[in-house]
């Protein structure tokens, strides 16, 4: 077994594992990335759209902003669709100036992932079986086995931003954790495809045969989802069935508007809302999906990824260069008190805009209402507004 010593093990390369690494890695403090698969396949996982502003500030801290503000999109507003028309959420107006900017995730992963490299650190992909240790003490480890061989990483801390399938919340006594969960029941189908967006900003769609959201990579590329059945299968969706069925869920201008073409990428999404609280165990820091999962109606999962990765990179710093416990302590309670916030946005948000047979005709009546209220009331497209460009950190 070989033995190798860092300050700060990090598990997963995902957008947490990776933010953490740069934003740690230019404050002097040493950290090795524990990876199961690969670099391509990481990027080949399409997923988020949509950065906060707090996000993007934190980006260019890491010193990965450069391609984000070339090709990122600002977007001022959003649009919701119901009733066969478009209402716009003028998000900037509403929140004093703020904007959101779609640059997806893909490309945030590839743009760490090259500054990392050149940096030279150590990011060990194709690591199986990693197992954390000793994390209720102050020698926590790593173990993992690579190309046939053990190997083992001796650390002051363990960093798990390892997704919500990762092995670091798995390692936790049961008895320590509280878990929050609900699934909901069905999923999103996502098609990316090389065509112009439809409209220039994201089209939410709350439409009787279902959800359906218009979204973007770029002017040339589009990202579009339809709710679908929980059960359904991708094979079960040709791409002429996927572009007929979002043109029946959106307004009449835009469906005529809709430039259809073959997909690039095809997946289906489940939904759920899942907290784990804590997020620190001993030496051990959950970060991410790795803790929590919204659905993604708010565009708020890779957002409180990095939120978490912010305060537990300036813990860290504290700690090294300050000798102060003050943000490891608190490390859990500042972001939970965010993340339950994203939790209700997400929560509402989904439950504003999707079908759910359960609840029937006075449910849709419901929701008809509300979004009536919501695009003619100053004070509630506000809320809508602040929570959707993301929330100022209290602390
Ligand atoms: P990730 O991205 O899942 O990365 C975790 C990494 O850990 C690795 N791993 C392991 N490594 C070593 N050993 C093990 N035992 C391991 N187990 C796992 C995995 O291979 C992986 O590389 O988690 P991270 O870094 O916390 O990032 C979270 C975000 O990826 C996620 O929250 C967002 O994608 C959610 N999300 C959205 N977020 C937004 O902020 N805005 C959006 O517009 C948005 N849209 C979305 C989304 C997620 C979606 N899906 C598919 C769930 C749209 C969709 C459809
Ligand atoms: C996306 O572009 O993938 C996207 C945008 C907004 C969302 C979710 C996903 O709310």
């Amino acid at each position: 077994m070989t033995t190798q010593r860092t300050q700060v093990a990090i598990i997963g390369a995902g957008p947490a594992g990776l933010l953490l690494g740069q934003l740690l890695h230019r404050a002097g403090i040493a950290n090795i990335i524990v990876e199961r698969q690969d670099g391509a396949y990481i990027l080949g996982r399409i997923r988020a759209g949509v950065l906060e502003q707090t996000t993007c500030d934190l980006l260019d801290e890491a010193g990965v902003g450069a391609r984000l503000h070339a090709d990122g999109l600002v977007h001022h507003g959003i649009e919701l669709c119901f009733g066969g028309a478009r209402h716009r959420i003028d998000l900037t107006g509403l929140t004093g100036g703020k904007h959101v900017t779609v640059y997806g995730q893909t490309e945030v992963t590839r743009d760490m992932m090259d500054a990392r490299a050149a940096a030279g650190l150590t990011t060990v992909y194709h690591a199986k079986d990693a197992a954390l240790h000793g994390f209720d003490g102050d020698t926590p480890r790593v173990t993992y086995s690579h190309a046939g061989a053990v190997h083992e990483i001796r650390c002051d801390f363990i960093a798990g931003c390892d997704g919500y399938h990762g092995v670091s919340r798995a390692s936790v006594p049961p008895a320590a954790l509280s878990i929050f969960e609900k699934v909901y029941p069905f999923g999103w189908l996502g098609v990316l495809a090389d065509t112009p967006p439809v409209a220039h900003e994201l089209i939410y769609s709350n439409h009787e045969r279902g959800f359906a959201l218009c979204s973007m990579r770029s002017t040339t590329r589009t990202r579009y989802y339809v709710q679908c059945a929980l059960h359904d299968k991708v094979e079960q969706w040709s791409d002429t069935a996927f572009w007929d069925e979002l043109r029946l869920r959106l307004d009449p201008q835009a469906a005529q508007a809709l430039v259809t073409g073959p997909s690039i990428e095809k997946s289906i999404a489940p939904l759920r809302s899942f907290v784990a609280e804590p997020m620190r165990f001993g030496t051990l820091f959950l970060a991410g999906d790795a803790a929590h999962i919204v659905p993604p109606t708010g565009a708020k999962g890779l957002n409180l990824a990095a939120s978490d990765v912010r305060f537990l990179s300036r813990a860290f710093i504290e700690h090294y260069t300050e000798r102060s416990r003050a943000g490891i302590d608190h490390y859990s309670e500042r972001c939970l008190r965010r993340i339950w916030k994203a939790e209700r946005f997400s929560w509402w948000f989904t439950g504003l805009m999707h079908r759910f047979p359960e609840t029937g005709a006075i449910g849709q009546k419901l929701q008809r209402a509300e979004l009536d209220y919501l695009v003619g009331s100053t004070a509630a497209s506000t809320a809508l507004a602040e929570n959707y460009v993301g929330l100022p950190f209290e602390v």
